[in-house]
């Protein structure tokens, strides 16, 4: 059980890192962007998976400090990879406290702001549960993130119950396909025909897509024959460590 307490230390001794799992474009398989995610390293326990403590973040409250350092920590990642010459994205989780935190949009433009980093750049996943319940609110904290110029991404796409009718009033730019419709490509022909009609609809709304949870390459052919080019998963790479991608990077030649 973890408890309140230890991730305040956590936090004050600094025992969290941004792992950053490559997304491919897989028709050249080049890097078009990471999504960042958070890791524990506690001392004495090991790694701690966020599906661990990102709940008991939440209900405590510590969400909205921890997530901020993630917003800066991973904007401040996003600015040296500009440094660097690549035009790449950085995508950020975000948890339903820090989306209907009022400080959100004036947290994120300071962030901007001192990193430097372009906001076109920096991508937030939300997932579909966050955006239900008061929908109109939902939909002005969104138009006030986009006039920042980030770009939106919905996260676990197909899995949170949301009404496609709200889909087309959500300024959003990327979906991402959950990787619960990739797992079982191509043995179940369900999951396909989900998978494709989830493409096939991104495409007429003129949403970009990420698939995610990608292993195999029978699932990239899959994909790719459906027109859904860009690819997350352990297929390419799992989520590295900042010093780990230089390593991955060069085995993409
Ligand atoms: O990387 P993976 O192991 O284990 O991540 C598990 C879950 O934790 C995912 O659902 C992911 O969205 C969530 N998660 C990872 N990093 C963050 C983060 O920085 N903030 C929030 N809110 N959730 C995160
Ligand atoms: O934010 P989201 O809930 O989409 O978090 C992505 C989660 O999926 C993270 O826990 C990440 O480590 C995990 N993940 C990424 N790629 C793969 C994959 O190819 N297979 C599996 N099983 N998990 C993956
Ligand atoms: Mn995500
Ligand atoms: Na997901």
């Amino acid at each position: 059980m973890i408890i309140e307490n230890e991730l305040r230390v956590a936090l004050k001794d600094k025992q969290f890192e941004l792992h950053y799992q490559p997304q491919i474009d897989c028709r050249n398989s080049e890097i078009v962007g990471y999504e960042a995610l958070i890791r524990w390293l506690h001392p004495k326990k090991g790694m701690i998976s966020p599906v661990k403590f990102i709940p008991v973040a939440e209900s405590t409250g510590i969400i909205v400090e921890l997530g901020e350092w993630v917003l800066w920590e991973a904007c401040r990642f996003a600015k040296r990879l500009e440094d660097q010459g690549v035009v790449n994205n950085v995508a950020i989780n975000l948890s339903a406290r820090q989306f209907k935190d009022t400080n959100l949009v004036l947290l994120l433009s300071k962030i901007l702001d001192k990193t430097k980093v372009s906001p076109k750049n920096i991508h937030l996943e939300l997932t579909e549960s966050m955006l239900m319940g008061d929908i109109e609110a939902a939909i002005g904290q969104l138009h006030e993130l986009k006039a920042l110029g980030l770009a939106l991404s919905i996260d676990d796409f197909g899995t949170g119950f949301s009404s496609l009718s709200y889909l087309k009033r959500f300024p959003v730019d990327i979906l991402k396909i959950d990787r619960s419709f990739v797992k079982d490509i191509p043995q179940d022909t369900s999951d396909m025909a989900i998978t494709a009609a989830i493409i096939a609809m991104a495409k007429k709304l003129k949403l970009d897509l990420v698939a995610e949870g990608v292993e195999t390459k029978e699932q990239i052919k899959f994909l790719e024959d459906n027109n859904c080019y860009i690819v997350q998963g352990y297929y390419f790479s799992p989520p590295l460590s900042e010093a780990n991608l230089e390593g991955f990077r060069k085995t993409l030649g």
